[in-house]
């Protein structure tokens, strides 16, 4: 089949990253896949080998199209059209679906709430004659799933079986001296409003000494205190992303899409989810901690950092380091990334789900 996948970037990375792992991960299924973006710019910061000047060109198998030239591109005969985010067609484009037999898709942002289950794969009638599918990813098999390629869990067993400094010092081109050699490693991804004084100060405080790695732009004023050592790294390629998380003893992560990694590297986590008017996310985080089923500091550690609670962070992240939380938490992570992973992912349920749709018309 082949697929066109359309995606704005509204800001930050997780746009233009879902959708580039989606149509990598079509095409590696043997699909036709075009990818119509209107920020290469930032696809190009995830996937150095691109030309953000070029308005059309071939990656991984992969057509990569600026979104102006969509404008004057016809719809794929009988394929599937994804609308990534609700992001809203080319007009001219959207207007040659109907009558060239697409299959219309809206993929939706990732949630944990139960109502997910409920409207995934529901058609929405459109002004155009053919309807918009609303297509879920989520964590339950009643839901369109989660991103993961076929090999990744096969490729971080193989990469933890080897030096943790030899890969840091690959990935980061750090020279080994500035790597640390004993404590805990972590990575930093996280929205500016973090309460990262709070996580700085309870670093600093510990026993154990930490390195925490800050890939691209730092928060203003973070820096290394006690035993906490700073680690600025570069912002790597979104291919080798998920080897840093496969580094770290803890792993802060953000938006949708580094949340997905963090949870396919099976180790402890904390989420800063993405904010939404009225507080709205914060529903969003409790249904997904809820499915996490996590000891209670480390949930009470993830409430914190998403409240921008400094003393709240200072507090609770102690307790979810203290031997026997730790140890849950790594358990449960752990074990959640497996149960996971025994559901289909994301892809292959969509071309599923299209296929079958082909079928009864
Ligand atoms: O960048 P984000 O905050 O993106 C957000 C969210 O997707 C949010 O839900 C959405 O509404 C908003 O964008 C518009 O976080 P996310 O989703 O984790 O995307 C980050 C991407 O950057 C992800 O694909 C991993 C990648 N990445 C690298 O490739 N290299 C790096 O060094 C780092 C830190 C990240």
């Amino acid at each position: 089949m082949d697929f066109d996948i359309f995606c704005r970037v509204i800001d930050n990375y997780g746009d233009a990253g879902v959708c580039w792992r989606l149509a990598r991960q079509l095409a590696a299924l043997g699909q036709g896949a075009r990818l119509w973006i209107d920020d290469l710019g930032v696809l190009g910061r995830l996937l150095p080998g691109i030309d953000p000047a070029r308005e059309r060109q071939s990656v991984q198998g992969v057509q990569i199209g600026a979104w102006h030239a969509a404008e004057q591109a016809l719809a794929p005969e009988r394929g599937v059209v994804i609308e990534a985010f609700a992001c809203s067609l080319p007009p001219r484009y959207a207007a040659t679906m109907a009558t060239r037999g697409c299959l219309w898709i809206n993929l939706e942002y990732l949630s944990a709430e139960s109502w997910v289950e409920g409207c995934h794969g529901l058609p929405s009638p459109q002004a155009s004659g053919i309807p918009k599918y609303f297509y879920f990813p989520g964590f339950s098999p009643a839901t369109g799933g989660l991103l993961r390629e076929t090999e990744l869990l096969i490729q971080r067993r193989q990469a933890q079986a080897q030096d943790r400094r030899t890969r840091l010092q690959a990935l980061t081109g750090l020279p080994a001296r500035r790597l640390p050699d004993q404590g805990r490693i972590m990575l930093l991804f996280c929205y500016p409003d973090a309460p990262w004084a709070g996580l700085q100060a309870a670093l600093a405080r510990l026993d154990t000494p930490t390195c925490l790695l800050v890939p691209g732009a730092a928060p203003a004023g973070l820096r290394s205190e006690g035993a906490l050592q700073v680690l600025p790294i570069p912002f790597v390629p979104q291919a080798r992303f998920d080897e840093l998380l496969w580094c770290c003893d803890l792993n802060f992560v953000r938006g949708e899409d580094s949340l997905v990694r963090a949870l396919w590297a099976g180790s402890p986590l904390v989420w800063q989810i993405y904010r939404q008017a009225d507080d709205a996310h914060l529903d969003k985080l409790d249904a997904w901690l809820d499915r996490a089923q996590w000891p209670a500091p480390a949930r009470a550690l993830t409430r914190a950092w998403n409240r921008h609670d400094d003393a709240g962070v200072l507090q609770a992240l102690p307790q979810a380091l203290a031997p026997q939380a730790w140890h849950a938490w790594q358990t449960r992570c752990r074990d959640w990334s497996a149960e996971l992973s025994n559901q289909t992912d994301l892809a292959r349920n969509l071309l599923d789900f299209c296929q079958k749709h082909r079928q009864k018309s």
